[in-house]
């Protein structure tokens, strides 16, 4: 069986090509700033997206073509989206994936036949694994889409609903340990509130981190060497998620104890409905040695959704390869496209061009951002900027050297600051040089 029958295999073609169905810029084993392209971006394909998206929207149906799915919850219907799957990641050219649980297998009408469930439909991937060489990037649960979790999953006011919610992290994490994850994602979907009126927001904190912390339990139990990380989003579909941002996560992480054990994926949609940059959350991440892995997409500026689009902006993915550069590239981490097709490209073809497209942007991402970390000249200004700092007297004040009274005295012994440009649309203008 194959789905499809009339795509080969995606190949690099070069920037001349007028073939869509080719890669213009993602030339997988050219080397770039020391590496190829293939082990620095590590592109994932998201099961939930790919397989599991029918493209509906909150005023129409999906209009996904999924001819290979006869829409069943049963147990072969999912066996048969491995392998369409499998076969998708393969013509793609896509070494990486990641799923949720409920995104794999069907959820049965009890733990055990739910875990039951995961089992067959994780030996099949496993078999396909093997066959393909495929490699899981990170496993998760699904907390947020069953309506018992529709006040929250760790940080429900019911008791009952925190079980359920470990009982799919500790199987979810299980399957993924079993797949050979190189990590393991808490999306906290529904961790937050609709409105305060009706929440105690100090117990589902502690709530959280609890889960969190039995999950670390868990995870040094069965031996998995997987790295944690935490996926930022402020909003939607609660009105305010506890792991709102970047500097949320590493500061509920500090404050319950939980730093060492993860680092964040950090998700360019998820940044912007936060109102940040993707930059600013990738650098505050970086800052604190937390930056782990990237949920690769965009959205649309001019609707404020989390609409998922593939990342096709060069300029945004030349920033974001900058700082992955700047990291000095992932290790357990790694570009996955958690993106979607509009409603509009409802064709399976169109998993094709919209993964080519992002790859592409990519590629190209990381082409202008290795440039400018060759020619140097921006972060020699940076560094410059900040010259006086590595002066004796900025030495000594950061060692913790200078009370506020020497410090009082300097200012008159150093006299007026001399004034220096930031030179912003000079840098602009630099960066614009090598797109
Ligand atoms: C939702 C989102 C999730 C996570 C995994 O906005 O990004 O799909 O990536 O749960
Ligand atoms: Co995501």
């Amino acid at each position: 069986m194959t789905a499809f029958p009339d795509i080969d295999r995606i190949r690099f073609e070069g920037r001349d090509t007028d073939n869509p169905l080719a890669f213009r810029r993602y030339d997988p084993d050219r080397e770039i700033a020391g590496r190829s392209m293939r082990d620095h971006l590590r592109f994932a394909s998201c099961y939930w997206h790919t397989m599991r998206n029918e493209l509906a929207d909150p005023f129409g149906v999906g209009t996904a073509q999924m001819p290979w799915d006869d829409g069943s919850p049963s147990v072969e219907n999912a066996i048969r989206r491995v392998e369409v799957f499998f076969e998708f990641l393969e013509k793609i050219d896509i070494d990486f994936f990641c799923f949720h649980d409920r995104d794999i297998a069907p959820e049965g009408d009890s733990i055990a036949s739910s875990e039951e469930n995961l089992d067959k439909v994780v030996e099949s991937i496993e078999a396909r694994m093997k066959e393909t060489g495929k490699k899981l990037l990170w496993g998760t649960a699904c907390l947020f889409t069953h309506p018992r979790y529709a006040s929250g999953a760790a940080t429900s006011p019911r008791v009952e609903a925190f079980c359920h919610a470990a009982a799919q992290v500790k199987a979810a994490l299980e399957a993924t340990h079993r797949l050979g994850g190189e990590g393991y994602v808490f999306w906290g979907g529904r961790e937050g509130y609709g409105s305060l009126i009706n929440t105690d927001l100090k117990r589902e904190r502690a709530q959280l981190a609890r889960l969190l912390h039995a999950a670390v339990e868990h995870k040094h139990r069965i031996g998995f060497e997987g790295q944690f990380y935490i996926e930022p989003k402020p909003k939607e579909p609660t009105t305010h998620q506890y792991d709102s941002d970047v500097a949320a996560c590493l500061g509920f992480l500090r404050e319950f104890d939980l730093l060492d054990h993860f680092k964040l994926n950090i998700e360019t949609n998820h940044a912007w409905l936060a109102g940040h940059t993707m930059e600013h959350e990738l650098e505050s991440a970086m800052e604190a040695d937390a930056l782990g892995s990237i949920d690769a997409n965009m959205g649309e500026w001019t609707n404020g959704w989390d609409t998922d689009h593939f990342p096709t902006d060069p300029m945004l993915c030349a920033r974001i390869m900058r700082c992955v550069l700047r990291m000095g590239g992932f290790t357990t981490g790694g570009l996955n496209f958690d993106a979607k097709r509009r409603r509009e490209s409802f064709e399976p073809m169109d998993l094709f061009h919209s993964h080519i497209a992002g790859m592409d942007a990519m590629a190209h991402g990381l082409e202008i951002a290795a440039a400018i970390q060759a020619d140097g000249s921006i972060d020699e200004f940076v560094r410059h900027r900040y010259a006086s700092w590595d002066g004796t007297l900025g030495t000594k004040i950061m060692a913790g050297d200078c009370s506020l009274t020497d410090l009082r005295d300097e200012a008159e012994r150093v006299g007026e600051v001399p004034l220096e440009s930031g030179r912003q649309e000079m840098l602009e203008n630099m960066f614009n040089r090598f797109l």
